[in-house]
């Protein structure tokens, strides 16, 4: 008899072909009574594929082993609780630091050059009466980087070939790296022209872009968050983008996504994102594909490829 797993959410076609070929997948997501899904299935779940799990959900499936995340930030998934209940918990790491640090270059020019606006521009007929208006550029500034971890190094490697400076603050220096580090993210933040997070969400950084953060970066200053929006005193943020108190942003990740600050819609100084940071085919498969061989590995009592617990 196949291995019986939860689905918690909804997954790459070819992800879910690969679960369905190898196991007997029950999806959470697409149940009327989740509840009543649960109490008939819970004592022959072995494995989750996919977040959005707490200790409750934990505790309603006694056989549970392995939570296999889809995605490289897990904050989603009460680790704490895992641990205490010897649940292996694993992540999609690396397969997406390319696509990650393409879209945040991306995102910055965008937001340099306003190009959603230049678009709108020319189709909306003014560029025959007017010249767009003189925007700013990349080169020359410098970009601090919160979280110089496997996506933030790939974009300061992209922020060099557009000759900028890079900078950056975590919680350890990282001797083997030439950038500059910073101890301290208020002092990054009064030097850095241009603020990228690339930080995990949780506990630990909730916030940690608070509006003295913020008011160190400045009227001048860009915010580009591509890690979670938790990382950000939101607020703040908006009022300050408002008011010109901060330069501009560009938002991938907001904190209650999928709502976005409505007064954010009429600002000329921001560029929004839905969270796609990683949705290209190319890259969703490839972390689709390590979501199955993760349980794979556990339920062939190999080593897991990327286990976070
Ligand atoms: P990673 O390799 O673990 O890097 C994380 C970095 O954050 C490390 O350099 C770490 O440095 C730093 N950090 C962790 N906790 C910190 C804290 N409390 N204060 C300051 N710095 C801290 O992770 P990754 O693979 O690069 O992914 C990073 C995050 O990006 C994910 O967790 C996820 O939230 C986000 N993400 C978003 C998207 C999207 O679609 N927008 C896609 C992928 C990932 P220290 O240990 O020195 O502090
Ligand atoms: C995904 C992400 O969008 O990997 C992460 O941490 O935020 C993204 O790659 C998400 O996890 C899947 O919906």
């Amino acid at each position: 008899m196949p291995e019986e797993i939860l689905q918690t959410h909804k997954l790459l076609d070819r992800c879910e072909r690969e679960l369905a070929a190898r196991y007997t997948v029950h999806k959470l997501h697409e149940a009327a009574d989740k509840e009543a899904l649960i109490a008939e299935i819970a004592p022959r779940i072995r494995a989750i594929a996919g977040g959005n799990v707490d200790g409750a959900l934990m505790d309603k499936l006694p056989k549970l082993e392995i939570i296999a995340n889809f995605g490289v930030g897990y904050d989603s998934i009460d680790t704490t609780a895992a641990r205490a209940r010897n649940i292996r918990v694993t992540n999609t790491p690396n397969v997406l630091n390319d696509a990650m640090a393409e879209i945040t270059i991306g995102l910055m020019i965008a937001l340099a050059r306003r190009l959603p606006q230049a678009d709108q521009f020319v189709r909306q007929g003014k560029w025959a009466r007017v010249g767009y208006r003189l925007q700013s550029e990349l080169n020359g500034k410098t970009v601090g980087i919160l979280g110089l971890g496997r996506i933030g190094k790939e974009i300061a490697l992209r922020a060099q070939a557009m000759k900028m400076r890079v900078i950056y603050h975590g919680r350890h220096r990282q001797p083997d790296e030439p950038y500059l580090y910073y101890q301290n993210l208020l002092d990054m933040a009064r030097d850095a022209d241009w603020l990228v997070l690339i930080a995990p969400g949780g506990k630990s950084t909730e916030r940690i872009v608070s509006r003295e953060v913020l008011t160190a970066l400045g009227p001048e200053g860009y915010l580009v968050n591509m890690g979670r929006g938790s990382l950000v005193d939101e607020p703040a943020l908006v009022e300050m983008l408002t008011n010109g108190q901060l330069g501009g942003a560009a938002l991938d990740v907001f904190d209650k996504e999928p709502n976005v600050p409505e007064a954010l819609f009429s600002l000329d100084n921001v560029v929004l994102s839905p969270h796609q940071g990683s949705a290209t085919h190319q890259t969703r498969n490839k972390m689709g594909d390590l979501v199955v061989a993760n349980l794979v590995a556990h339920f062939a009592g190999e080593p897991l490829p990327s286990a976070v617990v």
